[in-house]
């Protein structure tokens, strides 16, 4: 499912082109905008905060389409396009610049938007790092079939899974070990989105919430989105979503299969971005053992 957010013609007179006379004298551009993003949260909220503004979506193809002239109208198309996927909740994005008057030696119609435009499709693929973690029923089955179902998520895509840990308890009442596992992957979708996805494999799994830290038959956690050495990672706190993990720089039962599936891991913890091998250094790390071999894809 991807819902839509259009700007159709957005109109801008300006100067832009090759050649040198149309860098002196503004002509007619039009600009369309289709973000791909879920607006379901807004569509139940009716909070502006759930959804992206189309105002400033249009005020900065505006300040784009009016910097300096450029050559081309791909880099206007492209740099609109980098503008909007810069908003944590869009998806992808086409963009298509229209320039109807541009000098190209023939006639086109004058009828509609007649004339030359260039369209750019382009999509959020932001790194994504997904702890897993089971200590109830059988183990191994539900956290392969959680892989699987991972798997099947529109708009995530893994690109590689950890071994499975058993893990003593952290916290909570006595229970039982745990088998702990992590995944590596990209996602476009906005990370509420993609923790109801997660929420949803946790239901079908029998996942039950009745004490906090308590034993699980399935826990699926968002440790941290974006890359945190390009300074992109998604930073933030709301009732119900933290990122990155608040406890992830801690736990070696999040830290160990993390440096398994991708040994050049970071994190970010407050300020600094840390290697996970480091933080794992200064980790707890008695109760961590190796797990059963499991098939995760
Ligand atoms: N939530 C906020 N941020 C996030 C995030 N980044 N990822 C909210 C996932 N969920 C996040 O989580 C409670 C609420 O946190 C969710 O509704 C979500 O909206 P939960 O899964 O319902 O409950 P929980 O897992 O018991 O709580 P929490 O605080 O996530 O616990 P932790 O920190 O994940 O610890 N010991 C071993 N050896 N292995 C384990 O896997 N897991 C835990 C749970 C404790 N001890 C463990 C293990
Ligand atoms: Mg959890």
């Amino acid at each position: 499912m991807t819902d839509r957010i259009c700007l159709t013609r957005l109109a801008v007179t300006t100067p832009h082109g090759v050649l040198a006379h149309e860098k002196l004298e503004p002509q007619r551009f039009f600009v369309d905008i289709t973000i791909e993003c879920d607006v379901s949260r807004a569509g139940s909220s009716d909070d502006l905060g759930h959804t992206i503004s189309y105002a400033e979506i249009a005020q900065d193809a505006e300040r784009i389409m009016t910097q300096p002239p450029v050559d081309l109208i791909e880099h206007l198309a492209e740099q609109v396009a980098a503008s909007v996927l810069q908003r944590v909740a869009a998806e992808a994005v086409e963009v298509t610049v229209h320039k109807p008057d541009a000098p190209a030696g023939v006639a086109f119609a004058d009828f509609g938007l007649a004339g030359p435009s260039v369209s750019v499709r382009r999509e959020q693929h932001r790194p994504v790092v997904i702890a897993l973690g089971a200590n109830l029923g059988h183990r191994v089955r539900t956290l392969e079939s959680a892989m699987r179902a991972l798997g099947r998520v529109g708009g995530l895509d893994l690109l590689e899974v950890s071994g499975l840990f058993e893990t003593a308890p952290v916290g909570g009442p006595a229970q039982p070990d745990y088998l702990n596992a992590v995944a590596v992957g990209t996602t476009r979708l906005a990370p509420w989105t993609l923790l109801d996805r997660l929420h949803e494999i946790e239901a079908g799994r029998g996942r039950t919430r009745e004490i906090r830290w308590g034993a699980r038959t399935l826990d699926l956690d968002l440790i941290q989105v974006g890359d945190p050495a390009a300074g992109d990672d998604l930073r933030f706190h709301t009732d119900e979503l933290t990122l990155p993990h608040p406890r992830a720089a801690e736990r070696a039962f999040v830290l160990q299969p993390w440096l398994d599936a991708d040994p050049q891991a970071q994190l970010r913890v407050g300020r600094l971005v840390v290697p996970v091998a480091e933080l794992l250094r200064a980790a707890d790390t008695t109760g961590i053992r190796v797990g059963p071999q499991w098939r995760p894809l």
